[in-house]
Protein backbone atom coordinates (compact mmCIF):
# COMPACT_ATOMS: atom_id res chain seq x y z
CA UNK A 1 0.00 0.00 0.00
CA UNK A 2 3.01 2.51 0.86
CA UNK A 3 6.43 2.74 -0.98
CA UNK A 4 9.33 2.48 0.72
CA UNK A 5 10.05 5.66 1.94
CA UNK A 6 14.33 5.14 1.65
CA UNK A 7 13.94 3.54 -2.00
CA UNK A 8 12.39 7.17 -3.07
CA UNK A 9 14.76 9.05 -1.07
CA UNK A 10 17.73 9.39 -3.70
CA UNK A 11 15.80 10.02 -6.45
CA UNK A 12 14.39 13.23 -4.63
CA UNK A 13 17.79 14.29 -3.27
CA UNK A 14 19.12 14.27 -7.29
CA UNK A 15 16.18 16.38 -8.22
CA UNK A 16 17.10 18.72 -5.22
CA UNK A 17 20.25 18.76 -7.02
CA UNK A 18 18.99 19.11 -9.78
CA UNK A 19 16.90 22.06 -9.02
CA UNK A 20 19.74 24.14 -7.15
CA UNK A 21 22.64 23.30 -9.40
CA UNK A 22 20.55 25.32 -12.11
CA UNK A 23 19.53 27.91 -9.57
CA UNK A 24 22.95 28.68 -8.51
CA UNK A 25 24.02 28.87 -11.92
CA UNK A 26 21.47 31.36 -12.89
CA UNK A 27 22.24 33.77 -9.74
CA UNK A 28 25.32 33.10 -9.30
CA UNK A 29 26.68 31.01 -6.48
CA UNK A 30 29.53 28.33 -6.12
CA UNK A 31 27.59 26.64 -3.35
CA UNK A 32 24.90 26.82 -0.78
CA UNK A 33 24.74 26.97 3.11
CA UNK A 34 21.16 25.82 4.22
CA UNK A 35 20.85 26.86 8.09
CA UNK A 36 18.62 24.44 10.11
CA UNK A 37 17.67 27.57 12.26
CA UNK A 38 18.01 28.16 16.38
CA UNK A 39 15.07 28.46 18.85
CA UNK A 40 14.67 32.06 19.32
CA UNK A 41 13.98 32.86 23.09
CA UNK A 42 11.12 35.34 24.62
CA UNK A 43 11.69 38.90 25.81
CA UNK A 44 13.68 38.69 29.35
CA UNK A 45 12.90 35.20 29.79
CA UNK A 46 15.25 32.17 29.14
CA UNK A 47 12.04 29.83 27.92
CA UNK A 48 12.38 29.44 23.81
CA UNK A 49 9.54 29.51 21.35
CA UNK A 50 8.67 26.68 20.06
CA UNK A 51 11.36 25.54 17.46
CA UNK A 52 10.19 25.84 13.80
CA UNK A 53 12.95 23.92 11.77
CA UNK A 54 13.83 25.98 8.18
CA UNK A 55 12.25 23.96 5.43
CA UNK A 56 14.81 24.32 3.12
CA UNK A 57 16.29 22.45 5.46
CA UNK A 58 13.89 19.62 6.18
CA UNK A 59 13.43 19.20 2.58
CA UNK A 60 17.15 18.34 2.06
CA UNK A 61 17.49 16.23 5.50
CA UNK A 62 14.67 14.40 6.94
CA UNK A 63 15.37 16.19 10.46
CA UNK A 64 12.68 18.41 12.01
CA UNK A 65 14.40 19.14 15.50
CA UNK A 66 18.08 19.63 14.37
CA UNK A 67 19.31 23.23 15.62
CA UNK A 68 22.49 24.90 14.65
CA UNK A 69 23.26 22.58 11.76
CA UNK A 70 23.87 23.00 8.33
CA UNK A 71 23.29 21.25 5.03
CA UNK A 72 26.44 22.39 2.82
CA UNK A 73 26.09 21.87 -0.90
CA UNK A 74 28.16 22.67 -4.20
CA UNK A 75 27.45 21.65 -7.03
CA UNK A 76 29.18 18.09 -8.26
CA UNK A 77 30.35 17.61 -4.64
CA UNK A 78 28.56 14.88 -2.36
CA UNK A 79 26.71 17.71 -0.08
CA UNK A 80 27.32 18.13 3.48
CA UNK A 81 25.70 17.00 6.98
CA UNK A 82 26.95 19.56 9.64
CA UNK A 83 25.09 17.90 12.66
CA UNK A 84 25.06 20.05 16.24
CA UNK A 85 25.44 17.73 18.91
CA UNK A 86 26.40 19.79 21.80
CA UNK A 87 27.86 18.50 24.76
CA UNK A 88 25.02 19.44 27.51
CA UNK A 89 23.62 18.38 30.38
CA UNK A 90 20.32 20.45 30.70
CA UNK A 91 19.19 18.77 27.90
CA UNK A 92 19.06 15.80 25.52
CA UNK A 93 21.91 16.29 22.63
CA UNK A 94 20.00 15.24 19.16
CA UNK A 95 21.23 11.16 18.73
CA UNK A 96 22.86 11.11 15.95
CA UNK A 97 20.77 10.66 12.50
CA UNK A 98 20.55 7.27 11.25
CA UNK A 99 18.98 5.65 7.95
CA UNK A 100 19.23 4.75 4.37
CA UNK A 101 19.09 8.34 3.26
CA UNK A 102 22.41 9.53 5.28
CA UNK A 103 24.53 7.56 2.71
CA UNK A 104 23.53 10.13 0.12
CA UNK A 105 25.47 12.86 2.90
CA UNK A 106 28.60 13.33 4.14
CA UNK A 107 28.53 13.45 7.47
CA UNK A 108 30.40 16.11 10.22
CA UNK A 109 29.68 16.16 13.76
CA UNK A 110 29.88 19.38 15.29
CA UNK A 111 30.05 19.99 18.95
CA UNK A 112 29.95 23.64 18.16
CA UNK A 113 28.07 25.45 15.54
CA UNK A 114 31.12 27.65 14.94
CA UNK A 115 32.92 24.46 13.93
CA UNK A 116 31.01 25.01 10.14
CA UNK A 117 32.66 27.86 9.20
CA UNK A 118 35.75 26.02 7.79
CA UNK A 119 33.74 22.90 6.56
CA UNK A 120 31.78 24.84 4.63
CA UNK A 121 34.32 26.27 2.74
CA UNK A 122 33.54 29.73 2.57
CA UNK A 123 36.92 30.62 1.53
CA UNK A 124 37.19 32.37 -2.20
CA UNK A 125 33.98 31.23 -3.24
CA UNK A 126 30.06 32.84 -3.20
CA UNK A 127 28.22 30.99 -1.34
CA UNK A 128 24.69 31.46 -0.16
CA UNK A 129 22.79 31.58 2.64
CA UNK A 130 19.58 30.08 3.30
CA UNK A 131 17.71 30.64 6.44
CA UNK A 132 17.12 32.72 9.27
CA UNK A 133 20.16 34.64 10.04
CA UNK A 134 21.94 34.83 12.98
CA UNK A 135 24.58 37.41 14.29
CA UNK A 136 27.07 34.99 15.03
CA UNK A 137 27.36 34.12 11.11
CA UNK A 138 28.13 38.11 10.56
CA UNK A 139 32.24 37.49 9.48
CA UNK A 140 31.77 34.39 7.66
CA UNK A 141 31.83 35.61 4.67
CA UNK A 142 28.52 34.46 2.95
CA UNK A 143 28.43 36.47 -0.54
CA UNK A 144 24.64 36.88 -0.04
CA UNK A 145 22.12 36.21 2.94
CA UNK A 146 18.88 34.36 1.70
CA UNK A 147 19.34 36.32 -2.11
CA UNK A 148 15.69 36.64 -2.99
CA UNK A 149 16.15 35.67 -6.91
CA UNK A 150 17.75 31.97 -5.69
CA UNK A 151 14.71 31.79 -3.20
CA UNK A 152 12.25 32.90 -5.91
CA UNK A 153 13.26 30.25 -7.73
CA UNK A 154 13.75 27.23 -5.37
CA UNK A 155 10.04 28.10 -3.55
CA UNK A 156 8.52 28.34 -7.48
CA UNK A 157 10.11 24.55 -8.18
CA UNK A 158 9.07 23.81 -4.72
CA UNK A 159 4.91 23.50 -6.06
CA UNK A 160 6.17 20.25 -7.92
CA UNK A 161 6.70 17.38 -5.41
CA UNK A 162 8.83 14.45 -5.45
CA UNK A 163 7.41 11.23 -5.40
CA UNK A 164 9.45 11.03 -2.10
CA UNK A 165 7.57 13.97 -1.16
CA UNK A 166 4.11 12.64 -1.87
CA UNK A 167 4.97 9.36 -0.18
CA UNK A 168 5.63 11.65 3.06
CA UNK A 169 2.60 13.63 2.70
CA UNK A 170 -0.21 9.99 2.07
CA UNK A 171 1.82 8.99 5.65
CA UNK A 172 1.09 12.53 7.10
CA UNK A 173 -2.33 12.05 5.70
CA UNK A 174 -2.79 8.64 7.49
CA UNK A 175 -1.38 10.10 10.96
CA UNK A 176 -3.74 12.99 10.49
CA UNK A 177 -7.08 10.98 9.66
CA UNK A 178 -5.99 8.44 12.68
CA UNK A 179 -6.25 11.75 15.18
CA UNK A 180 -9.99 13.03 13.28
CA UNK A 181 -11.53 9.35 14.07
CA UNK A 182 -10.64 9.81 17.47
CA UNK A 183 -11.59 13.23 17.72
CA UNK A 184 -15.10 12.66 15.95
CA UNK A 185 -15.87 9.68 18.61
CA UNK A 186 -14.94 12.19 21.57
CA UNK A 187 -17.10 14.97 20.42
CA UNK A 188 -19.53 12.33 20.17
CA UNK A 189 -19.06 10.51 23.78
CA UNK A 190 -19.35 14.52 25.14
CA UNK A 191 -15.94 15.53 25.65
CA UNK A 192 -15.01 19.25 25.98
CA UNK A 193 -13.53 21.06 22.81
CA UNK A 194 -9.73 20.95 24.93
CA UNK A 195 -10.20 16.89 25.80
CA UNK A 196 -11.26 16.95 21.90
CA UNK A 197 -7.77 18.36 20.98
CA UNK A 198 -6.06 16.11 23.52
CA UNK A 199 -7.09 12.64 22.40
CA UNK A 200 -5.92 14.06 18.62
CA UNK A 201 -3.08 14.38 19.74
CA UNK A 202 -2.72 11.08 21.99
CA UNK A 203 -3.71 9.45 18.63
CA UNK A 204 -1.83 11.40 15.97
CA UNK A 205 1.17 11.02 18.38
CA UNK A 206 2.40 14.95 18.25
CA UNK A 207 1.95 17.20 20.71
CA UNK A 208 0.89 21.10 19.76
CA UNK A 209 4.17 22.23 18.43
CA UNK A 210 5.10 19.37 16.60
CA UNK A 211 1.72 19.59 14.56
CA UNK A 212 2.00 21.59 11.04
CA UNK A 213 -0.74 24.26 12.66
CA UNK A 214 -2.57 24.64 15.48
CA UNK A 215 -5.56 22.51 16.16
CA UNK A 216 -9.22 24.30 15.10
CA UNK A 217 -11.88 22.57 17.07
CA UNK A 218 -14.77 24.42 17.73
CA UNK A 219 -17.89 23.40 18.46
CA UNK A 220 -21.23 25.23 17.74
CA UNK A 221 -21.01 28.93 17.26
CA UNK A 222 -17.44 28.23 17.72
CA UNK A 223 -17.53 26.98 14.00
CA UNK A 224 -18.37 30.68 12.48
CA UNK A 225 -14.35 31.60 13.53
CA UNK A 226 -12.16 30.82 10.65
CA UNK A 227 -8.79 30.27 12.90
CA UNK A 228 -10.80 29.47 16.18
CA UNK A 229 -8.14 28.99 18.86
CA UNK A 230 -9.89 28.62 21.89
CA UNK A 231 -9.71 25.55 23.45
CA UNK A 232 -12.80 25.44 25.64
CA UNK A 233 -12.71 23.02 28.89
CA UNK A 234 -16.15 22.75 29.20
CA UNK A 235 -17.97 19.58 28.21
CA UNK A 236 -21.51 20.29 29.25
CA UNK A 237 -24.12 22.34 26.95
CA UNK A 238 -25.52 21.26 24.13
CA UNK A 239 -23.60 20.17 21.31
CA UNK A 240 -24.86 20.56 18.15
CA UNK A 241 -22.00 20.86 15.28
CA UNK A 242 -18.46 20.06 15.58
CA UNK A 243 -15.92 21.89 13.17
CA UNK A 244 -12.19 19.92 13.48
CA UNK A 245 -9.17 21.40 11.22
CA UNK A 246 -6.50 19.31 12.48
CA UNK A 247 -3.25 17.65 10.83
CA UNK A 248 -0.01 16.04 11.11
CA UNK A 249 3.39 16.10 9.76
CA UNK A 250 5.77 13.29 8.59
CA UNK A 251 9.09 14.03 8.42
CA UNK A 252 8.20 17.82 7.87
CA UNK A 253 5.75 17.24 5.44
CA UNK A 254 1.62 18.51 6.60
CA UNK A 255 -1.60 17.07 6.20
CA UNK A 256 -4.14 19.88 6.70
CA UNK A 257 -7.58 18.14 6.96
CA UNK A 258 -11.24 19.55 7.95
CA UNK A 259 -14.13 18.05 8.88
CA UNK A 260 -17.66 18.80 9.71
CA UNK A 261 -20.19 16.81 11.80
CA UNK A 262 -23.92 17.77 12.75
CA UNK A 263 -24.69 16.09 16.08
CA UNK A 264 -28.32 15.31 14.68
CA UNK A 265 -30.11 15.22 11.84
CA UNK A 266 -32.24 18.51 10.17
CA UNK A 267 -31.31 21.12 8.31
CA UNK A 268 -27.71 21.51 9.15
CA UNK A 269 -26.96 17.74 8.41
CA UNK A 270 -28.49 18.71 4.81
CA UNK A 271 -26.56 21.35 4.61
CA UNK A 272 -23.13 19.41 5.65
CA UNK A 273 -23.99 16.86 3.45
CA UNK A 274 -24.76 19.45 0.19
CA UNK A 275 -20.86 20.73 1.14
CA UNK A 276 -19.41 17.57 0.87
CA UNK A 277 -20.93 16.51 -2.08
CA UNK A 278 -19.99 19.94 -3.66
CA UNK A 279 -16.17 19.44 -2.25
CA UNK A 280 -15.71 16.10 -3.79
CA UNK A 281 -16.75 17.77 -7.42
CA UNK A 282 -14.09 20.37 -6.64
CA UNK A 283 -12.03 18.04 -5.87
CA UNK A 284 -12.50 16.19 -9.52
CA UNK A 285 -11.51 19.85 -10.88
CA UNK A 286 -8.09 19.52 -9.80
CA UNK A 287 -6.53 18.47 -12.71
CA UNK A 288 -3.07 19.14 -14.96
CA UNK A 289 -3.14 22.96 -16.80
CA UNK A 290 -6.23 23.76 -15.08
CA UNK A 291 -6.28 27.75 -13.75
CA UNK A 292 -6.68 27.20 -9.84
CA UNK A 293 -8.39 30.73 -9.73
CA UNK A 294 -10.89 28.79 -11.86
CA UNK A 295 -11.78 26.40 -9.05
CA UNK A 296 -12.01 28.94 -6.03
CA UNK A 297 -14.72 30.76 -8.31
CA UNK A 298 -16.45 27.35 -9.42
CA UNK A 299 -16.71 26.42 -5.65
CA UNK A 300 -18.53 30.31 -4.86
CA UNK A 301 -21.58 29.24 -7.47
CA UNK A 302 -21.32 25.87 -6.20
CA UNK A 303 -21.73 27.30 -2.48
CA UNK A 304 -24.03 29.95 -3.63
CA UNK A 305 -26.04 27.20 -5.31
CA UNK A 306 -25.95 24.86 -2.57
CA UNK A 307 -27.40 28.26 -0.49
CA UNK A 308 -30.27 29.32 -2.57
CA UNK A 309 -31.33 25.32 -2.62
CA UNK A 310 -31.38 25.07 0.87
CA UNK A 311 -33.21 28.42 1.20
CA UNK A 312 -30.41 30.69 2.80
CA UNK A 313 -30.37 33.58 -0.13
CA UNK A 314 -32.69 34.12 -2.78
CA UNK A 315 -30.84 34.75 -6.13
CA UNK A 316 -28.81 32.20 -8.34
CA UNK A 317 -25.06 31.47 -8.34
CA UNK A 318 -24.15 34.44 -10.80
CA UNK A 319 -25.37 36.83 -9.08
CA UNK A 320 -24.43 35.80 -5.62
CA UNK A 321 -20.82 35.84 -6.83
CA UNK A 322 -21.43 39.02 -9.28
CA UNK A 323 -22.27 40.84 -6.18
CA UNK A 324 -20.60 39.77 -3.47
CA UNK A 325 -23.14 37.76 -1.74
CA UNK A 326 -21.06 34.54 -1.85
CA UNK A 327 -17.95 36.12 -0.10
CA UNK A 328 -20.28 36.88 3.03
CA UNK A 329 -20.91 33.10 3.36
CA UNK A 330 -17.87 31.80 1.91
CA UNK A 331 -15.08 34.93 2.89
CA UNK A 332 -11.93 32.72 2.08
CA UNK A 333 -9.69 31.19 -0.48
CA UNK A 334 -10.49 27.82 -1.91
CA UNK A 335 -7.14 26.49 -0.60
CA UNK A 336 -3.41 26.79 -0.78
CA UNK A 337 -0.26 25.07 -1.51
CA UNK A 338 0.62 22.24 1.16
CA UNK A 339 4.04 20.71 1.38
CA UNK A 340 6.94 21.61 3.99
CA UNK A 341 4.48 24.29 5.16
CA UNK A 342 0.84 24.19 5.44
CA UNK A 343 0.72 27.56 3.51
CA UNK A 344 3.37 26.82 0.82
CA UNK A 345 5.66 29.54 -0.91
CA UNK A 346 5.01 30.38 -4.23
CA UNK A 347 1.29 29.84 -4.54
CA UNK A 348 0.83 33.65 -6.47
CA UNK A 349 3.98 32.76 -8.55
CA UNK A 350 3.65 33.47 -12.30
CA UNK A 351 7.19 32.04 -12.86
CA UNK A 352 10.80 31.82 -10.65
CA UNK A 353 11.59 35.58 -11.38
CA UNK A 354 8.76 36.13 -8.09
CA UNK A 355 6.46 37.74 -10.62
CA UNK A 356 2.68 37.38 -9.46
CA UNK A 357 -0.21 36.46 -11.22
CA UNK A 358 -2.86 38.20 -9.54
CA UNK A 359 -6.07 37.07 -7.52
CA UNK A 360 -9.18 37.43 -9.20
CA UNK A 361 -10.37 41.03 -8.13
CA UNK A 362 -12.86 40.28 -4.99
CA UNK A 363 -11.38 38.08 -3.52
CA UNK A 364 -8.24 39.25 -1.14
CA UNK A 365 -7.44 35.96 0.41
CA UNK A 366 -6.92 33.47 -2.14
CA UNK A 367 -3.52 32.01 -1.48
CA UNK A 368 -2.94 30.26 -4.83
CA UNK A 369 -3.12 31.48 -8.28
CA UNK A 370 -1.26 29.27 -10.56
CA UNK A 371 -1.81 26.49 -13.11
CA UNK A 372 -1.87 23.34 -11.61
CA UNK A 373 0.84 20.75 -12.56
CA UNK A 374 1.68 17.26 -11.87
CA UNK A 375 3.19 17.10 -8.85
CA UNK A 376 1.22 19.86 -7.17
CA UNK A 377 -0.30 19.22 -4.10
CA UNK A 378 -3.45 21.43 -3.21
CA UNK A 379 -6.20 21.72 -0.61
CA UNK A 380 -9.77 22.36 -1.37
CA UNK A 381 -11.43 23.01 1.44
CA UNK A 382 -15.26 25.32 0.37
CA UNK A 383 -16.69 26.78 3.50
CA UNK A 384 -20.07 27.92 4.47
CA UNK A 385 -20.25 30.14 7.80
CA UNK A 386 -22.92 32.11 9.66
CA UNK A 387 -20.75 35.10 10.67
CA UNK A 388 -21.94 38.07 12.55
CA UNK A 389 -19.75 40.33 11.59
CA UNK A 390 -20.00 39.60 8.10
CA UNK A 391 -23.71 39.30 7.91
CA UNK A 392 -24.07 42.60 10.01
CA UNK A 393 -21.61 43.73 6.73
CA UNK A 394 -24.37 42.75 4.33
CA UNK A 395 -27.05 43.54 6.00
CA UNK A 396 -25.65 47.53 5.93
CA UNK A 397 -24.30 47.27 2.15
CA UNK A 398 -27.76 46.51 0.79
CA UNK A 399 -27.91 42.35 0.44
CA UNK A 400 -30.53 42.25 3.26
CA UNK A 401 -33.29 41.67 0.28
CA UNK A 402 -31.22 38.78 -1.06
CA UNK A 403 -31.01 37.21 2.53
CA UNK A 404 -33.56 35.00 4.47
CA UNK A 405 -33.23 36.28 7.54
CA UNK A 406 -35.09 33.59 8.93
CA UNK A 407 -33.45 30.88 7.89
CA UNK A 408 -30.09 32.60 8.94
CA UNK A 409 -31.12 32.25 12.64
CA UNK A 410 -31.91 29.09 12.73
CA UNK A 411 -27.95 27.98 11.74
CA UNK A 412 -26.18 30.61 13.00
CA UNK A 413 -26.42 28.45 16.11
CA UNK A 414 -24.36 25.76 14.29
CA UNK A 415 -21.44 28.49 13.42
CA UNK A 416 -20.64 26.92 9.75
CA UNK A 417 -19.24 23.95 7.87
CA UNK A 418 -15.44 23.57 5.85
CA UNK A 419 -15.06 20.06 4.49
CA UNK A 420 -10.83 19.77 3.50
CA UNK A 421 -8.93 17.62 1.60
CA UNK A 422 -5.74 17.32 0.53
CA UNK A 423 -5.18 16.44 -3.55
CA UNK A 424 -2.39 15.70 -5.49
CA UNK A 425 -2.60 16.85 -9.11
CA UNK A 426 -0.83 14.02 -11.69
CA UNK A 427 -1.06 13.67 -15.51
CA UNK A 428 -4.95 11.66 -15.31
CA UNK A 429 -6.75 11.70 -12.47
CA UNK A 430 -6.53 13.81 -9.49
CA UNK A 431 -5.41 11.69 -6.08
CA UNK A 432 -7.32 12.53 -3.05
CA UNK A 433 -4.65 11.91 -0.40
CA UNK A 434 -7.05 12.58 2.57
CA UNK A 435 -10.04 10.75 1.22
CA UNK A 436 -7.61 7.69 0.38
CA UNK A 437 -6.45 7.66 3.93
CA UNK A 438 -10.01 7.89 5.53
CA UNK A 439 -10.71 4.88 3.12
CA UNK A 440 -7.21 2.74 4.01
CA UNK A 441 -8.64 3.60 7.97
CA UNK A 442 -11.97 1.78 7.25
CA UNK A 443 -10.16 -1.25 5.88
CA UNK A 444 -8.29 -1.23 8.95
CA UNK A 445 -11.22 -0.94 11.10
CA UNK A 446 -13.16 -3.84 9.44
CA UNK A 447 -10.42 -6.08 10.26
MN1 LIG B 1 -5.97 24.53 4.67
Amino acid sequence: MHMDIDELFPAHLSELRRRIDLALATHGFDGVAIFSGAAGYSFLDDRSYPFRVNPHFAQWVPLTDLQQSFVGYTPGAEPLLCFHQPADYWHRPPSLPSGDWLRQFRLEVLRDPGQALDLLGLAGRRIAFVGEWQAAFEDWGFAAINPAPLLHQLHYDRAVKTAYELECMRRASDMAVRGHLVARDAFAAGASEFETHLAYCAAVGQRDEELPYGNIIAFNEGAAVLHYQHLDRNSTGPRRSFLIDAGAQFRGYAADITRTYAAADGEFATLVGGMDALQRKLCAAVASGVDYRDIHLLAHREIAGLLRDAGVIRCGPDEALESGLSSVFFPHGIGHLLGLQVHDVAGLARDPSGAEIPRPEGHPFLRLTRRLEPGFVVTIEPGLYFIDLLLDAARSAGHGGRINWDAVERLRPYGGIRIEDDVACTPGEPENLTRDAFARSEVRDDK
